[in-house]
């Protein structure tokens, strides 16, 4: 019989599931529920509730529960067969907190099947809404908490981040501040990782060291609850969080709910929820140190694997638990595809004509530097905006725009990632801006590496389905290698290899030196 396995992902706008067949090396089943179409009764858009202040992001906790009877019950309708499934696993947004009162663990242990998830689970909340990653209203309390943390770089080195307005300490310490009394009501906080995991488990669910390292509140190294940081946050937080685990733990079996309701083994396990980043890594492959995504969104995202552990003490990036077991450097940029699109609609071009014109320019631009920040940017930290300029011809500005902007992210990323000290031996590039290949060029030769492009759809839902193999595998008392457990499913698209031209290598390396001091020089000089 075929094995297989479940993977959820509950990320900001959708609800997906993926079903693998492990010994078929394949996707068997792949859908998704967008929260704003399928809900509407919610009011979210894009899966966010708004308020007044711009600042503030937050979401139903309520909505994803609903989410996850909805999707089952397609499954079910799509005849998934859901009674062969042997494990569960999922991927959450991560960094978003959900309230519960002291009623949560008798609710999820008595999920009645006649009901609705809804019905079940009203009552559980401390807090009606749940603020997520994009909740940026905590500025004041990330400044409390790394100051009793002893700074940016003892709060890097202890939590493996600094603290960021989006990760769940903050947030935590803001709400035990502006809402003591529901805080104290409190019984229980999860991730949205944790939370849709305790639905499934029909218990509060432990955090995985992979997500739990996005909170500032877990000591990076010992993967343990870091007391000095539980102190710095809010009251009382260390009786309200659940334990920590392995990304492979069994959490138990399925509840009887999804058994009763729609046909799942009562024997099928129930593994630990991870975070969306962690999850994407297994989902793109990523198990080896040197192997690298980098993601070529709206924003840019730099994520890896790495096997000690390593901290950014300029506190830019951040280090999450991977699910090997070890660490998960990440970068966001944001002045990303973004940046591209400013340059290309500035001289009314398509994308074919913007690479048209870059591939005029020969590598270096003739040292022509450009400092990309057209918007805010998180690395480094530019918070007044600007487009600097070092060193350009006076001709034909167009064509030495589009390459410089390109060479500015490729070099800036360079030089970011340095603290990871994780020398790239293959960079897999994903997301809409893979597809234009002088970028993909210009990233080889600026890291001197072979890029490859991968499919990066559902990589979060991918990779909880891989969780899924592996810990099942684990827990059968299997030895399961991620090279066998990730081999075909995260194989990049065929003949996609771009790779580095040495005299091209030879001009980065001297030009990478110079961006560096054009970067230090507007940096001084807008402090
Ligand atoms: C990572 C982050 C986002 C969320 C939502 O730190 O905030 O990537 O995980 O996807």
């Amino acid at each position: 019989m075929a094995r297989l396995f479940l993977g959820l992902d509950s990320s900001t706008q959708s609800l997906s599931a993926i079903v693998i067949d492990y010994d078929a090396r394949c996707v068997v089943y792949d859908k998704s529920l967008n929260f704003d179409k399928a809900l509407p009764h919610y009011g979210t858009r894009n899966g966010t509730l708004r308020s007044d202040d711009p600042l503030v992001v937050h979401s139903p906790p309520l909505m994803w529960a609903e989410a996850l009877d909805a999707l089952f019950a397609q499954m079910k309708q799509d005849s998934v067969p859901l009674g062969e499934i042997l494990a569960v696993s999922g991927s959450g947004q991560q960094h978003g907190s959900v309230y519960l009162n002291d009623s949560a663990a008798v609710a999820l242990a008595k999920l009645n099947p006649s009901k609705s998830l809804v019905e079940n689970l009203r009552g559980i909340f401390a807090r009606a809404t749940s603020p997520i990653w994009m909740d940026s209203s905590t500025t004041v309390e990330c400044a409390e908490i790394r100051e009793k943390l002893g700074g940016i770089k003892a709060t890097a080195q202890q939590t493996g981040s600094n603290t960021f307005e989006r990760f769940t300490g903050p947030q935590i310490r803001k709400f035990s501040k502006t809402g003591p009394d529901n805080y104290a009501r409190t019984s229980s906080i999860a991730l949205v990782s944790s939370f849709m995991a305790s639905l499934l488990a029909g218990k509060i669910a432990p955090i995985d060291h992979g997500d739990g390292a996005g909170m500032n509140l877990m000591d990076i190294r010992k993967k343990a609850w870091l007391p000095a940081a539980l102190k710095a946050t809010a009251p009382k937080l260390s009786s309200k969080l659940p334990p920590l685990t392995e990304p492979w733990k069994v959490i138990g079996s399925i509840s009887p709910y999804f058994a009763k309701k729609y046909g799942l083994n009562l024997a099928a396990q129930a593994l630990v929820w991870s975070g969306d980043n962690p999850c994407s890594a297994i989902g793109l492959g990523l198990i080896h140190e040197g192997r690298i995504a980098i993601s070529l969104g709206t924003s840019y995202t730099f994520f890896g694997r790495m096997k000690q552990c390593r901290v950014d003490i300029r506190g830019e990036g951040s280090v999450f638990g991977a699910p090997t077991g070890d660490y998960l450097p990440l970068i966001c940029f944001t002045n990303g595809s973004l940046a591209r699109e400013k340059i290309r609609d500035q001289y009314g071009l398509d994308w074919e004509g913007y690479d048209q014109l870059l591939l005029k320019t020969k590598p270096g631009n003739g040292g022509a530097i450009m400092l990309p920040w057209f918007e805010p940017e998180i690395v480094p930290r530019v918070s007044r905006p600007g487009i600097h300029r070092f060193d350009f011809g006076k001709t034909d500005l167009a064509a030495q725009d589009c390459r410089a902007i390109v060479e500015a992210q490729m070099m800036s990323m360079r030089i970011h990632s340095a603290w990871m000290k994780v020398k790239p031996t293959t960079i897999y590039a994903t997301g809409g801006g893979s597809v234009n290949l002088p970028v993909l060029q210009i990233m080889a030769d600026v890291f001197n590496c072979p890029v490859h492009r991968i499919e990066v759809a559902k990589s979060a839902a991918l990779g909880a389905a891989l969780r899924a193999a592996h810990g099942w595998l684990l827990h059968s008392g299997e030895k399961p290698k991620w090279q066998e457990v990730v081999s075909i499913f995260t194989d990049p698209i065929p003949n996609s290899k771009v790779k580095p031209v040495a005299k091209s290598v030879r001009i980065y390396d001297k030009l990478v030196e110079k961006y560096g001091t054009c970067e230090r020089h507007v940096l001084k000089q807008s402090v």
